[in-house]
């Protein structure tokens, strides 16, 4: 039988903090999840984490800890290419081309320039504002069909397809104009002690690493923030009662439990039964990534071979791409 052509399908995270419950279900768990159907790419991106000051010794070890806890969610590096994307220079190259096909208007109107500028205000360097034409040249050089983000990176995506659509009416069909995958708002998961915002790792008290100690989860869990209203009484309301639908949601999520059956599992019980059974669920779902993970961390030799097979296998479809580009806007070729 004739093997149809997999999509392809590429994403990143910035190796900027330790990952969290949100990171996992919002975006990591369906990655994994989708490993059969796509032809997938994905990798930690060290270079964008410049743009704000690091410190050089935890973004290192950041980064190939990432890569730890990236293979113990499921993201099998013999399915996926996993690399870390400034051991690939192409990316680098590309983005210093499309530097020059990308409009300062444009890049003003990014809110997360925005966002960021105001926050970082003693720090407003020139990668910050380009920051979006590194990511178009990761996203390009891999001729992606989709880019699973988060809704936040919408933005960034939309400005990736206009530089494709510019670059490829000046020289012919060059770059894929990929589609962003936005993940369903079910996916959002809210912090602990603040269901009103995302769970955060800028919010540590309400936010779940994957590496949290069994002990610390059930503790983050105890004390999860339910209703100010006191029913006492598990019912989803995200109006009402959004720190317990947050909560449902993360229950849900891990037992494939629908709402109504969370509700009368725990009817008549309250939150004092209700929010040590979700922190039980979250510890057993970790357990095994965590274990998974603190092995994977002891085996450098075997990351680093990872890495190293990752950045073989993305360099050449990068390289691919790179040389073509190379070769239309004119750079003479030896
Ligand atoms: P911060 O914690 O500082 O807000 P972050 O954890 O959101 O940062 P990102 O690199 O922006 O880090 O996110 C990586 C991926 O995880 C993105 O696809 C994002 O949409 C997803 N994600 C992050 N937080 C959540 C959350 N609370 N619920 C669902 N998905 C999330
Ligand atoms: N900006 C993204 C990380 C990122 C990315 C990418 C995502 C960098 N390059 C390419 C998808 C495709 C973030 O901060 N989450």
């Amino acid at each position: 039988m004739e093997e149809v052509q997999k999509k392809r399908m590429l994403s990143g995270i910035q190796p900027s903090g330790d990952l969290h419950l949100g990171n996992y279900l919002g975006a990591i768990k369906n990655w994994a999840d989708r490993v059969n159907d796509y032809e997938c790419f994905y990798f930690m991106a060290d270079l964008h984490t410049i743009t704000v000051r690091q410190d050089p010794s935890e973004l290192r070890k950041r980064s190939v800890n990432q890569l730890a806890q990236y293979i113990a969610c499921g993201l099998d590096p013999e399915k996926n290419v996993l690399f870390l994307q400034s051991h690939v220079p192409a990316h680098s190259q590309l983005a210093w081309v499309l530097n020059c096909y990308t409009m300062f208007g444009e890049l003003s109107r990014m809110t997360q320039f925005k966002d960021k500028s105001a926050k970082y205000s003693n720090n407003i360097n020139a990668g910050l504002f380009t920051y979006p034409v590194l990511m178009a040249a990761d996203i390009l050089l891999y001729q992606p069909d989709y880019v699973p983000v988060g809704e936040d990176q919408k933005q960034h995506v939309e400005i990736c397809r206009d530089i494709a659509i510019r670059f490829n009416s000046i020289y012919g069909d060059v770059f894929k104009v990929p589609e962003p995958l936005i993940a369903k708002t079910g996916a959002r998961i809210y912090g602990l002690t603040t269901p009103g915002d995302k769970m955060s790792k800028s919010v540590p008290d309400g936010c779940v690493f994957l590496m949290d100690s069994p002990d610390d989860i059930r503790r983050k869990f105890k004390r999860a923030v339910t209703d100010s209203d006191r029913e006492n009484c598990v019912r989803y309301d995200k109006e009402a009662k959004p720190g317990v639908a947050n909560l449902m949601n993360i229950y849900s999520t891990l037992t494939g439990k629908t709402m109504t059956e969370i509700e009368s599992e725990f009817a008549g019980q309250g939150y004092g039964v209700f929010k040590p059974a979700v922190g039980d669920a979250v510890v057993e779902a970790l357990r095994p990534i965590r274990e998974e993970a603190e092995r994977l961390m002891k085996d450098k030799a075997y990351l680093d071979e990872v890495y190293r097979k990752g950045a073989e296998k993305a360099s050449y479809v990068a390289g691919k791409t790179l040389r073509k580009v190379y070769k239309k806007v004119g750079f003479y070729q030896i």
